[in-house]
């Protein structure tokens, strides 16, 4: 039974009675995301305002500028989890390498790693358009006590214990999945608190949009070509709307509610895409698929991939299962 305006607070709390025997770690965690979340988006919605515009002046793994709230994000995000003590390693799309975190006396006793992207469509600040934040939880693998070891992050996103989206729109909403569902909370700026304003979120089976930088076009493999075409013929349910924000989090939320297919192909300019496999596709397949949606590479799910590199792309189709389930067709098809 949904509980009207639950705060998140009072959500996890429930949760966590759910789960007697857990440590309640988890629970900690969320709480420690929420709050370093409130303080990025007080500082991403007066971005305007004061000088955190503009480039940071260094590049990131990607070889993409750091906007200054990029390192902002980063740094609230990472410096909040080192506070709390609760996690026992860090890997961010900021970061070249993953973080240890060993703990006062060189005996961290936790046993979750964060994986993040702190602010996603981060190049879309400066345009006002909306930007998200993406993080994805799993156990580590190694003994607890010891420093974590890459084997730790580069885990198949089947693995995941949690994973969520902070999206930074007209509204500020917390998206995550611990496994049980799918469960939105908007922000309320005035009280400092979450609510839970989407319970239970679910993919629509069906949809009638399709999302994709389509300036790639003559770059995309026949397959996504064809859909393309499929998508645009006057037919049956068709045409399709074409809506393309540019910001992962937010394409992917907005198909969630409306129903619809986001898309980010491999192409000849880029073999594997351009999305981050570990800290953008996965912890978004994890809250797709929970939400009844399907998320693959165009021919396998994408979180069976076993990860190779910490930074590795991987081409990303995921939405409603039905749309995903046709693109796959064109792709087998013309491969
Ligand atoms: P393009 C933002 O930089 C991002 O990583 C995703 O959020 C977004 O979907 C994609 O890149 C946009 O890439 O090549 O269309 O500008």
């Amino acid at each position: 039974m949904v509980k009207k305006n639950q705060t998140l607070g009072e959500f996890i709390i429930e949760n966590q009675q759910a789960f007697p025997y857990s440590s309640g770690e988890l629970s900690r965690l969320i709480r420690s995301l929420r709050l370093a979340a409130k303080v990025v988006n007080h500082e991403v919605n007066k971005a305007g305002l004061v000088d955190i515009l503009g480039l940071h002046g260094d590049t990131n793994i990607q070889g993409e500028d750091q906007q200054k709230l990029d390192v902002y994000a980063n740094e609230t995000f990472i410096q909040t989890l080192i506070n709390r003590e609760i996690v026992c390693g860090i890997a961010s799309e900021e970061n070249d390498d993953f973080i240890t975190i060993s703990g006062k006396n060189n005996d961290n006793k936790n046993k979750y790693v964060v994986l993040m992207d702190p602010l996603d469509g981060s190049s879309n600040i400066d345009v006002n358009v909306s930007v998200g934040t993406i993080f994805s939880i799993y156990r580590r693998v190694t003994p607890i006590g010891t420093p974590v070891t890459k084997e730790d992050f580069l885990q198949p996103g089947n693995q995941q214990v949690a994973a969520g989206y902070i999206i930074y729109g007209t509204s500020t909403m917390l998206v995550y999945t611990t496994g049980c569902g799918v469960n939105g909370f908007t922000l309320n700026p005035a009280l400092g608190s979450w609510y839970l304003s989407h319970p239970d979120m679910k993919f629509p089976e069906n949809g009638s949009i399709y999302s994709m930088n389509e300036g790639n076009y003559v770059h995309f493999p026949e397959g996504v070509k064809k859909y393309i075409k499929y998508c645009q013929e006057e037919k049956e349910d068709r045409p399709y709307t074409s809506r393309y924000i540019g910001s992962m989090v937010s394409d992917i939320h907005r198909n969630m509610i409306k129903g619809g297919i986001f898309i980010y192909p491999k192409s000849s300019k880029a073999n594997n895409g351009k999305l981050r496999l570990l800290y953008e596709c996965n912890p978004m397949a994890f809250i797709v698929e929970q939400a009844g949606g399907k998320a693959t590479d165009g021919f396998n799910r994408i979180m069976d991939i076993q990860p190779k590199e910490l930074h590795e792309r991987a081409p990303f189709f995921c939405g409603s299962k039905n749309m995903v389930n046709k693109a796959e067709e064109f792709m087998r098809k013309y491969s």
